[in-house]
């Protein structure tokens, strides 16, 4: 299995900026975005929502049954944008981002987003107790985990460039070029 480049894993709580992230750094490096939410609605990989929380019940056999049928493992060029990353297998991924926020902030972004109750409080913890790190170093090697800071729009910027840095690093490390997007 020799990859042309890496894939990469976005997560964090909802609202720390997955997805701002994986779209402009799919844009620029020419790889593709997997928002998995919305894989899990569009194909129907869950067994409806949680009452409560109103958060997909996600079938997790079938959605990786079908990331499986991606051309993700032998060609890499693979950004995965999902609140969990415990599921995807450690040999398909080279990187994974968590992305963190102050909680003030986080709370301004959730609640514009319409959370409240315990969906909102949740969150909240989820983010103060850290869960998506602890569960990114429970699921893959140290080296492959970086946390990243998403407070305001200057993080963005510096957390895409260290990201492209990174890419253009691994492209070198596995025999290409450091240049250039996805063949
Ligand atoms: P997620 O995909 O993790 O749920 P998002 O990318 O949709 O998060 O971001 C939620 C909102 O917050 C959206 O309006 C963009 C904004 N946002 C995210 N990260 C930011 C940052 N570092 N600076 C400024 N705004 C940000």
């Amino acid at each position: 299995m020799s990859r042309q480049n890496p894939n990469i894993v976005i997560t964090g709580t909802p609202g720390v900026g997955k997805t701002t992230h994986a779209e402009q750094l799919a844009q620029t490096l020419g790889f593709t975005h997997l928002s998995v939410n919305q894989i899990v609605k569009d194909e129907g990989f869950h067994e409806g929502r949680d009452e409560e929380t109103g958060s997909w019940i996600v079938d997790e056999d079938k959605l990786l049954d079908h990331l499986e049928s991606l051309p993700l493992i032998q060609t890499g060029g693979y950004i995965l944008d999902w609140h969990a990353c415990d599921l995807f297998p450690e040999r398909w991924i080279d990187l994974v981002i968590v992305l963190r926020c102050d909680s003030t902030i986080l709370y301004d972004r959730l609640t514009k987003r319409g959370y409240a109750g315990k969906k909102l409080e949740e969150n909240m913890d989820s983010e103060i107790m850290q869960v998506l790190l602890e569960e990114a170093r429970e699921s893959y090697a140290e080296e492959v985990v970086v946390e990243l800071r998403s407070d305001g729009a200057e993080d963005v910027e510096g957390n895409l460039g260290r990201v492209e840095e990174w890419v253009r690093g691994w492209r070198v490390d596995h025999g290409g070029e450091g240049e250039g997007g996805q063949k």
